[in-house]
């Protein structure tokens, strides 16, 4: 008669998610002019004009408006950037950074 032996072994699986990225956000205020608003999203988010003027005046209009989306290190680099950019003029410029869904 034969007996059956068995060896256990455990296998270790390594699962490597995707970063979540993360939204900037542009904020609307009643006093930052709209060419300085337009002047910092090409400078720091690199948007054409027209881009610029499209999120600047959805911004103007709704409130908010999402700017574009990054690895959560580089949008929350780019919003502080952004946003001190218009502090350093004395403006009340805000952006800010959530997870995307
Ligand atoms: N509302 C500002 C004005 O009328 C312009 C502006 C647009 C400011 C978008 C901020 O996120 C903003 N001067």
């Amino acid at each position: 008669m034969s007996k059956t032996v068995t060896i256990p072994r455990t296998k270790t699986e390594t699962k490597v998610e995707r970063p979540r990225l993360h939204k900037v956000i542009l904020f609307n205020d009643d006093y930052t002019p709209r060419d300085f608003v337009v002047q910092v999203l090409k400078a720091v988010f690199r948007l054409n004009e027209t881009q610029a003027l499209n999120v600047m005046m959805t911004a103007h209009r709704k409130g908010v408006c999402v700017v574009a989306v990054f690895a959560q290190d580089i949008a929350e680099t780019k919003a502080t950037r952004a946003t001190e950019a218009g502090a350093a003029k004395g403006y009340p410029l805000r952006f800010g950074t959530e997870p995307e869904e």
